[in-house]
């Protein structure tokens, strides 16, 4: 590949912020390898020229000490030798491929596939992973959305989302978005309601976060106990007469058993063990059931706690049973231009410890021990790609055991982490600033946002873009031949008609194709395209295939032809506006044909969560445990977190070595002043910390960021770890029952004094 250089160093360019899910539009200048200017892009449609204090750090991420720039190979001693790329894909291949002679392509294992902003390499991933007969996969969301999207699929069939620019009443259950965003122009749209009287914002959280001070009701709940509020809350709309019948009538399918649940729900004694104010909880239900709009999101405040799964399904039952669905500013079904997720419908099981895999992803709190087993099924190998599994999972201690055991490790990243130094083999990825990207994160309903980014930089010396990696070791696999694409390769050079029709006769003449399709475009439509664009080419399958389901919304939004010149004008789009493009635009009652369940209905009633509902009133409020007197928050967002994006602790202007946050009570209690160091221990670890006083907290709960805890040469040239890492003190033993999602933020702990 020989990318020519940026034409005008001197120009603004269209990129976005790779931080969060939100990925804000951004213009940057850019000079000598560097983002030297960076501000919102007020022509990003989504965000409008919007962002945080964050994006300023973006160069960090571009140019730090670990960023790797050669394969590397790791030696009989656990040091690694550079080695070169031809090397490295044949020996990579020919190991893949002998574990999959030897015990089946099923036993090596994949996780990763992008972060917040890099969506693109997880699918060309696809490709090597069909090639190898790879049957399972996990990544970060099988710690935090899997319990979601498990109740998602059963009550819609598909993933609502929230319209907090036009509600009149929003509500964050176990959610920051003043820091954590989630949602575009996050901060501008909470200041917005926060100033007009006739628009109310509810939060449920055991910290007086910054999202809860504008709030109209704080729920300032005792940690782990949502559902017992969320219950109470419920169990008052009914009371209260809030129930939209009609809606349900129309739309609903029969929800007799959990109402019969919620009218026996003790309201009083459910608001007394979540320790909140009964009136407050009355206030908060009283505001959902008047208000004529409400819009909720969830996130890891109860994703990442006791009952998660089960508070994912109340939660939607807030916004279900008062009909806040298919309006402006209730929940609604976009579309969606390339897939994140896959079904959730067929019922398959982890091969050894028998765990619900939801959306094709293992629960992460299972991945260690479907290695560590001399069970026949065990995983033998790993591919991991733009993930730090050992930073960011359950049980730090035991991922580096279990990488450690695997025959096979290859990891694919842009630095080294954590978990590159269980590699066997490191490919160097080149940065998302050198390449095209994308997220398939949502991209907004009634209309719907694409931005494909365009590189700033070439490539660095030694990385190569994911793609071509995965088509190299596809090649290498003996996936395709060059034979097998000239025909595809010809069509694509004289138009995008004929590359049409010569693809699927291609893929009906060569079936074997069809497991590798990301790889074929990338190879033959890829090279077609503008320099350095050849990974746009697997959008141009996602834009058809939308043009076939979704015609008329691309129309609303402006594009014109039939079949596939509608997708063709669209893809077009997409790859010459890389400040973003407005894909589908939707009427909202579309809502409610894109309801996909199996009666068409919205499902009221999910079985095991109606009983697990129905069962909280047996259970035993917590038991004093004076071994382990707190509970830990383990990961929370800051202005100075990103999870492990920034390597280089330099960003962070505050909180340097990220605090451990406690009430002054406890402060007291303990001896310790702001600035003191305490030594945290669970009963899976300990760690040392400094102390953060704050009256944002309850007694008794204690939190600390997430992201930290990452080994960088410091100023004196010694390589150390910087803060905290949350992982050595989380076990994967303590999950929900039904995802298997962690509960980092329901950690319990000790804290003492260090001297
Ligand atoms: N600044 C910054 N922003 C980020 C990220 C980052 O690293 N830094 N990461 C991004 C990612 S990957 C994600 S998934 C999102 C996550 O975004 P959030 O989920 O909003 O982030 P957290 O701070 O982890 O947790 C949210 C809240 O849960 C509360 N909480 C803790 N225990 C409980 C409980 O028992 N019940 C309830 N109701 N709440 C509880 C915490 O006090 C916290 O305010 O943020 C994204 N945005
Ligand atoms: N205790 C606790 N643990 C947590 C959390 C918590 O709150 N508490 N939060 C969890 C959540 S919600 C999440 S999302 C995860 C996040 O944790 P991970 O999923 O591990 O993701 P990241 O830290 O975002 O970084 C992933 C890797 O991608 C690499 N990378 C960046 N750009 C590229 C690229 O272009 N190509 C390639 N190949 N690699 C690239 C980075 O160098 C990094 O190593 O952490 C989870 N872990
Ligand atoms: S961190 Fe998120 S909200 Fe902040 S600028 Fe980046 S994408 Fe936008
Ligand atoms: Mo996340």
């Amino acid at each position: 590949m020989t990318p020519t250089p940026p034409s005008n160093t001197n120009a603004w360019k269209h990129t976005a912020c790779i931080l969060c899910s939100v990925n804000c539009g951004l213009q940057v200048k850019v000079d000598d390898g560097h983002l030297v200017k960076i501000k919102g892009d007020k022509d990003n449609p989504r965000s409008k020229g919007y962002t945080c204090e964050k994006q300023a750090g973006l160069d960090h991420y571009q140019n730090h000490d670990d960023r790797l720039d050669t394969p590397l190979r790791r030696r009989e001693d656990g040091t690694f030798e550079a080695i070169d790329w031809d090397t490295a894909i044949h020996e990579v291949a020919a190991k893949l491929a002998a574990i999959r002679d030897t015990h089946g392509g099923e036993k090596i294992f994949y996780y990763g596939g992008g972060g917040q902003g890099n969506h693109l390499g997880g699918a060309y991933s696809g490709a090597t992973r069909r090639a190898l007969g790879m049957r399972y996969a996990s990544n970060a969301l099988a710690q935090e959305k899997t319990g979601e999207f498990w109740v998602e699929r059963q009550m819609f069939g598909a993933r609502p989302e929230p319209d907090f620019e036009r509600a009149e009443c929003s509500v964050f259950v176990g959610k920051n978005p003043w820091q954590s965003h989630g949602f575009e122009r996050a901060r501008v749209i909470l200041r917005d309601i926060s100033k007009d009287p006739k628009r109310s914002m509810i939060v449920l959280d055991p910290r007086r976060t910054e999202t809860a001070d504008l709030a109209d009701v704080f729920l300032q709940v005792r940690p782990g106990t949502d559902a017992f509020v969320l219950a109470a809350m419920l169990a008052l709309l009914v009371e209260g007469g809030h129930l939209d019948e009609a809606f349900l009538r129309a739309n609903a399918s029969d929800g007799e058993t959990l109402f019969d649940v919620l009218e026996n729900v003790p309201i009083a004694d459910y608001c007394e063990r979540a320790g909140v104010p009964e009136e407050q909880v009355r206030k908060a239900a009283n505001l959902i059931g008047q208000s004529s709009s409400v819009s909720v999101l969830e996130d890891l405040g109860i994703e990442m706690a006791p009952h998660s799964t089960l508070n994912s399904y109340l939660q939607k039952l807030l916004f279900t049973l008062t009909g806040n669905f298919g309006t402006p500013g209730t929940m609604n079904l976009g579309t969606h231009l390339g897939q994140l997720i896959g079904s959730s419908k067929d019922n398959k099981r982890s091969p050894v410890g028998g765990h619900r895999i939801i959306t094709g992803l293992i629960p992460c709190n299972a991945v260690a021990g479907e290695i560590l087993t001399d069970h026949p099924d065990r995983f033998r190998a790993m591919i991991i790609e733009s993930g730090n599994p050992v930073h960011s999972l359950a049980d730090s201690p035991r991922m580096r055991e279990a990488l450690d055991a695997l025959e096979l490790v290859v990891v694919i990243d842009v630095a080294h982490t954590e978990t590159t130094e269980y590699a066997d083999y490191i490919l160097p990825g080149a940065s998302q600033f050198e390449k095209v990207e994308a997220t398939f994160f949502g991209g907004g309903f009634p209309d719907n946002v694409f931005q494909l980014r365009q590189r700033l930089f070439e490539p660095r010396e030694g990385t190569l873009v994911e793609p071509e990696i995965h088509s190299r070791l596809c090649r290498a696999l003996g996936a395709y031949t060059d034979e097998d694409l000239a025909p595809l390769r010809e069509a694509a050079a004289e138009s995008r008609e004929k590359f049409g029709m010569a693809f699927l006769q291609t893929l009906s003449t060569k079936p074997q194709l069809a497991d590798i399709v990301p790889v074929v475009l990338y190879e033959t439509l890829g090279k077609s395209l503008p320099e350095g664009m050849a990974s746009a080419a697997l959008l141009w399958g996602a834009t058809q295939s939308l043009a076939s389901t979704e015609a008329d919304s691309i129309r609303r939004a402006g594009f014109e032809g039939e079949g596939p010149a509608l997708g063709d004008a669209l893809f077009d789009a997409i790859i010459s506006r890389p400040e973003g493009v407005v894909i589908t635009s939707d009427p909202f009652d579309i809502t409610f044909d894109r309801i996909h369940t199996e009666d068409g209905k919205l499902e009221l009633v999910i079985p095991e969560l109606v009983q697990e509902l129905a069962d909280l009133i047996d259970e035993a409020p917590p038991s004093k445990n004076d071994a382990f007197p707190f509970i830990l928050a383990a990961g929370e967002r800051r202005t100075s977190t990103a999870n492990t994006i920034f390597r280089d602790p330099s960003w962070r202007k505050k909180d340097k070595d990220g605090a451990l946050r406690m009430s002054p009570a406890d402060a007291a209690r303990l001896g310790i002043d702001s600035g003191g160091r305490v030594r945290v221990t669970t009963k899976r670890g300990s760690v040392e910390t400094l102390i953060e006083i704050t009256d944002t907290l309850r007694d008794g709960h204690i939190t600390m960021p997430n992201g930290l805890g990452l080994r960088y040469t410091d100023e004196n040239g010694e390589r150390r770890v910087h803060g905290a890492a949350p992982n050595e003190l989380t076990s994967s033993e303590d999950r929900d029952w039904i995802a298997g999602t962690p509960w980092h933020k329901h950690v319990r702990a000790q804290v003492e004094a260090i001297a």
